[in-house]
């Protein structure tokens, strides 16, 4: 909470516009504008930020870090006035000089450096962490292009390179004098030293590791912590002049380049791995980096190596920083000297995993003849990790030779890293109560039973702060004039707003509040592609990565159904329908490209149909991110959490819908059971195959989608309507997805559900018929979305994982 008025705002912004720009505000641009806001703001921070840093030396509090691949921010501005509790007056300041603060806010590029839900998930917890009075810092790369822009031609994903910052970025600043050195390569000296074998790297390859740090603001309580991302830069920057005149004046920049590409460009592929060197060095490149920093800090303050776990906490986000583990162990032998038992001790006492997914084609496995080249000393490590371990298991599990080679870090030429996890930490979590039960019963068993007490579940949330008071302020206005703003500090309290769902006139309020958002989303829908649609329709809303286990089919497949329907019998009586959608492809994952174009291709059919135009239409979003996301959330009615139920380890966007006061249409997957039980069976609509359903069918098979395609009309005339010229000219089009339906058996069971979900949206069409039910049950969901803000996980990560939960206590 700074403490600053309207004048003094308005005398700060007008010098810093002149320092920055030379000129007057006036006669500045838009951009010029949000720039100078921008920083203006950041030199608020920056007192605080200092004083946070300070204070944490001088208590000498543990520190914890959370290591991640990627950082979904989205945007600062509007997030950091508002945790500064300046939003307000900084708007009524700008409309004095006649600029309006929401197209300022509007015009900040989303800080993209994720893919999806694991990369917000990050972001989430930064938050929440710096709100809760929680020492924690985010590590991770600073890419310089992020997650690709997405563009829609011809019905078809389109991808553009996101040079984010190409105008700057304000939020950040460069320490190069906290610069790393980070090693690749070469080979590893083995020496006795006074009776001791040292190990040291030799003939490597230097890379320089520049941290670029941005502040964390947390909610009105003046802590500012950093998320601090690497940026790789040749160790020198200065061409050699002499080789210039030798003709290799080329291949000097060929070098620059090739060291700056670790940092260049964010992996798109989602639940996806590949075993790109790149993406090898990437992690290794900023793992090393943060680490190095971390425990220099530490030793500047602290004496005792020793300690090191007592004062750090290391978290990986999921496996992609594993290496954290043998690196951490590479600097306690290798420069501190200390014996493998004490390091290791202290390494696995300092480090926490989270795995987000059990996807078997996202487990990270690396090469072991590449991984051996690029990170000799570290592999070296890692073997005798796997050494020891697989000793116990020799000891424990005598001739299991099937297990013990199940549970190995390395085999059949590759290393491992969930295995790397899970043995060189402390505590292995899940992300949501059912995931948790499969990894331990399933995914992970082996492990489990080896080591029972290092599980256990922490079931996601997301930042109330962002998603509900930013992004809907006039439904947090209604809840601070009902339950008042304790519901802040304390989203628990949001219960309280139970009481209130009697009242017919809170009802009514809602209903506008819901209203008015949705004639903001349609204006946008319109301005972007001229598309005209009903705020008086349900918007119903799948907006996520594009992903066959997340089903975009089975949505398609019921509008498909829905439309003939209308076909035939135009007058029918529905409740008419906005069908939204958007989500990003992997480049390279063809099924769900073809998705995009399915989904294209009904919208242009049913939106240019006279026949039912009145009733349904079907929007396909570009470029789903962060601030898009922020603007359809508020404005949905009907949220689609379709996943096959096992496959969605948590999701979030979920919890998102239900803080804004969606209905949520489910099946009993990742946080959606949660959400269930909370608000119990009467406020959501569930469907489909259940957990125990779909393992059995996994386990002994006996399902045939040719059986479904056979028996059901319905079915088997929408599938056919993919290859009939329905929906376009090129019959083939839609190959793709029709032969993962029938040829290839359906895998993620969409013709199984596909009967109980249009009965499941008959429900909802019910109970969209009376509409002050309706209303109430959107009121329960807001009531009990406080038990999934990220501040409650977060607290549960501080006590049962990091051991860092003695400051939110005071709050
Ligand atoms: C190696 C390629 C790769 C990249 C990213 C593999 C896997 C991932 C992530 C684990 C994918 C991801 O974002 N998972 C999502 O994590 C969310 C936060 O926990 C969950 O809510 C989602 O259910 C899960 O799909």
């Amino acid at each position: 909470m700074i403490y600053i008025n309207k004048n003094s705002l308005k005398k700060d912004y007008k010098r810093k516009f002149l320092e920055i720009n030379g000129k007057e505000l006036e006669d500045g641009t838009k951009e010029q504008q949000y720039e100078a806001l921008g920083s203006l703001i950041r030199d608020y921070v920056a007192k605080e930020w200092l004083n946070t840093n300070n204070k944490y030396k001088e208590t000498g509090e543990k520190q914890v870090y959370y290591f991640s691949m990627e950082f979904l921010l989205g945007r600062l501005l509007g997030s950091s006035l508002m945790n500064l509790g300046i939003r307000d007056i900084c708007r009524e300041a700008l409309l004095e000089l006649n600029i309006d603060l929401d197209e300022l806010e509007n015009l900040e590029q989303d800080q993209g450096l994720g893919n999806g839900g694991l990369g917000r998930l990050a972001a989430c917890f930064l938050d929440s962490m710096a709100s809760l009075n929680i020492p924690g810092h985010g590590c991770g790369i600073r890419y310089k292009y992020g997650f690709f822009e997405q563009k829609i031609i011809d019905g078809k994903q389109v991808e553009l390179s996101d040079n984010w910052l190409r105008s700057g970025n304000v939020w950040e600043i460069q320490k190069r004098d906290k610069s790393e050195i980070v090693k690749f390569g070469g080979d590893v000296k083995m020496e006795t030293i006074d009776g001791k074998l040292t190990f040291t790297q030799v003939n490597y390859e230097s890379i320089l590791a520049i941290p670029y740090d941005t502040p964390i603001t947390g909610y009105e309580n003046e802590v500012v912590n950093t998320l601090r991302l690497w940026s790789a830069e040749p160790v020198s920057n200065e061409f050699d002049f002499s080789s210039f005149s030798r003709g290799e004046f080329l291949k000097a920049i060929e070098y620059k380049n090739s060291v700056e590409s670790i940092s260049l460009v964010l992996y798109p592929e989602d639940s996806f791995y590949e075993g790109k060197i790149l993406r090898l060095k990437q992690q290794y490149f900023f793992v090393s980096a943060g680490l190095q920093s971390i425990v220099r800090h530490y030793k500047k303050y602290n004496s005792n190596i020793y300690e090191l776990d007592e004062k750090i906490s290391i978290h990986i986000n999921d496996t992609h920083p594993t290496l954290a583990i043998p690196e951490l162990m590479r600097i306690l032998l290798d420069e501190e000297k200390l014996s493998w038992e004490e390091a290791w001790r202290i390494t696995q006492n300092t480090i926490s995993y989270t795995n987000h997914t059990i996807l078997a084609e996202a487990l990270e496995k690396w090469p072991i003849n590449m991984f051996k080249k690029i990170l000799p000393r570290i592999y070296m490590i890692i073997h005798e990790i796997n050494e020891r371990h697989c000793k116990d298991l020799w000891n424990k599990y005598i001739g299991q030779w099937d297990k013990i080679s199940r549970m190995a870090i390395i085999a059949d030429g590759f290393v491992r890293m969930a295995n790397l996890a899970i043995v060189g930490s402390h505590s292995v979590n899940g992300v949501a109560k059912l995931h948790t039960e499969i990894l331990k019963k399933k995914e992970m068993s082996d492990f489990y039973y080896l080591y029972p007490n290092k599980f256990n579940n922490k079931t996601n949330g997301i930042t109330h702060r962002r998603w509900l008071l930013k992004s809907n302020p006039d439904l947090a206005n209604l809840l601070k004039e009902t339950i008042g703003e304790g519901f802040i500090k304390h989203p628990m309290d949001l219960l309280n707003f139970e009481k209130y769902l009697s009242d017919n006139n809170v009802l009514g309020k809602l209903r506008n509040i819901k209203l008015n958002n949705k004639v903001k989303l349609s204006k946008e829908i319109y301005g972007s592609y001229g598309i005209k649609v009903d705020p008086n329709s349900i918007f119903d809303v799948q907006v996520k990565r594009i992903h066959a286990y997340k089903r975009q089919t089975l949505n398609c497949l019921r509008i498909m159904d829905l439309y003939n329907k209308l076909i035939e019998n135009p007058n029918m009586d529905i409740n008419p329908r906005t069908f939204i959608f958007a989500g990003k492809a992997a480049p390279g994952y063809i099924l769900a490209k073809n998705t995009i174009e399915l989904i294209t291709s009904i919208a242009n059919k049913i939106n240019n149909d006279p026949i039912v135009k009145d009733k349904i239409k079907v929007i396909m979003m570009e470029n789903y991110r962060v601030s898009l996301a922020e603007k359809i959330i508020p404005a949905t009615d009907l949220s689609e959490q379709i996943s096959t139920t096992t496959k969605e380890a948590s999701g979030t966007s979920n919890m998102k819908f239900m803080m804004n006061g969606a209905l949520t249409i489910a099946t009993l997957d990742g946080a959606n059971i949660e959400i269930k039980d909370e608000v119990k069976e009467e406020n959501i609509v569930i469907f489909g195959l259940t957990a125990n359903e779909v393992l059995d069918y996994h386990n002994n098979g006996g399902y045939s989608s040719w059986d479904i395609y056979n028996s059901d009309n319905r079915i088997k005339r929408i599938i056919d309507n993919l290859v009939d010229g329905t929906y376009s000219y090129d019959r083939e089009k839609f190959r793709a997805i029709y032969d993962s339906l029938l040829k290839y058996n359906d895998e993620f069971f969409v013709l199984k559900d596909f009967d109980s979900y249009i009965r499941a949206q008959e429900i909802v069409n019910e109970l969209y018929g009376n509409k002050l039910n309706w209303q109430r049950i959107c009121g329960v969901n807001i009531a009990h979305s406080g038990i999934f803000s990220s501040d409650r996980t977060i607290k549960e990560y501080a006590t049962g994982i990091w051991g860092s939960d003695v400051l939110y206590k005071n709050l």
